[in-house]
């Protein structure tokens, strides 16, 4: 597989430049292990470590490479492959790590287009989109609504009208992961070098997808189950696949929970309709309650021009995004006074 087929491009290659000459090559990460990462180059995958050097140096899971990062390795004939640096990224997809964790979790990186996939077969929330809808415009790359499994929902249009309230600018379609069909629906994005992420619950249909994009059945799909329609996180690592659009496709197993950890610009894209409102409040420490004197937010919403599910929802958003900042100074002053490892 040559670099340009995997994105290499101008940019990269500027990046890379203070490497060259040294025995060093640049490759794309399509799966991370723990503690290694599959690295492809060219034709071979390389599966490459990192030096104590950069365990050490690194301040979180974001300075560490990632699925879709382009990383810059040094393989000698019997050494293992080192990863010696990670080369600029243009978007990188974190949550906060699922469970009680305080940590950040890197989903992928130098992601173009984030396929968000709800399920007509019972699976979509408005709530849940608004989630995925902040973590990739916070990310940095844009957001594409697919509700998926049209062939088994009889009356979609009210939840095709909540996906487009709540989803902006942000494009919806409606498609069926089984049908050809959906091909030339997603066409439009499947651009050779564009980097498309596949985002959902369990049982959604992103392998589903990614075998149709593929023309063939590579990733393995799992039946939901019937009681509750979840599926059975049949995919279980990340992994980026070369479609034959020459488009790249990173398939995800599905997510319990997408907490988010850092979301100011994603909120903001998310929830414009409340941007001009924020700040205008009677006490400049006005905590947005709904019993609070003088919050503007509660005043449009009362004078009809904000809805009450939509200001509920950013409040909450925005109170955990808080929450996970305290935690971290908390966290960072605790590491300061030498009483705990590194975050
Ligand atoms: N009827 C119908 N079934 C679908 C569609 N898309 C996916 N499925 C089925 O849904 C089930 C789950 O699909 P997967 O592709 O494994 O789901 P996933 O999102 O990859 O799930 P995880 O890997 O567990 O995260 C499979 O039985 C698929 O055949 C669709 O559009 N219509
Ligand atoms: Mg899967
Ligand atoms: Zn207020």
């Amino acid at each position: 597989m040559d670099l340009s087929e995997l994105g290499w491009n101008d940019a990269l290659i500027k990046a890379f430049e203070p490497w060259r000459g040294q025995g060093l090559r640049p490759g794309r990460v399509i799966r991370a292990h723990r503690g290694t990462w599959d690295v492809q180059m060219g034709e071979e995958v390389l599966t490459a470590r990192i030096p104590g050097s950069t365990w050490k140096k690194a301040r979180g899971p974001r300075d560490l490479p990632a699925v879709g990062d382009w990383v810059v390795v040094k393989a000698a004939p019997g050494r293992r492959p080192l990863i010696r640096d990670v080369l600029p990224r243009t978007s990188v997809f974190t949550r906060k790590a699922a469970g009680g964790r305080e940590k950040e979790q890197v989903i992928a990186a130098n992601v173009d287009t984030v396929f968000i996939l709800m399920g007509l077969d019972g699976d979509f929330s408005a709530r849940r989109l608004e989630r995925y809808l902040t973590a990739t415009r916070e990310a940095g790359s844009l957001p594409v609504v697919l509700l998926n499994k049209l062939d088994l929902c009889e009356h979609p249009q009210p939840m095709i009208d909540e996906a487009r309230r709540v989803a902006g600018p942000a494009t919806v379609e409606l498609c069926s992961a089984l049908s050809p069909e959906t091909l030339l629906l997603l066409e439009p994005w499947l651009r050779p070098q564009a980097t498309i992420c596949l985002l959902g619950s369990s049982g959604v249909g992103k392998s589903t997808l990614t075998n149709l994009l593929l023309g063939e059945q590579r990733q393995q799909t799992g039946a939901v189950r019937d009681k509750d329609k979840k599926g059975r996180h049949t995919t279980t690592h990340r992994e980026l696949v070369l479609l034959p659009s020459q488009a790249l496709m990173i398939d995800t197993p599905g997510m319990r929970e997408l907490g988010l950890w850092e979301a100011s610009a994603g909120l903001d894209q998310t929830f414009p309709e409340l941007q001009g409102l924020i700040g205008q409040c009677r006490w400049r420490d006005c905590g947005h309650g709904e019993e609070e004197q003088g919050c503007a937010l509660w005043a449009a919403m009362t004078a009809g021009e904000l809805e009450r599910d939509r200001l509920e929802a950013f409040l909450l958003l925005s109170e955990e995004v808080s929450e996970r900042g305290r935690k971290r100074e908390e966290a960072i002053r605790l590491v300061k006074k030498g009483r705990r490892k590194k975050v």
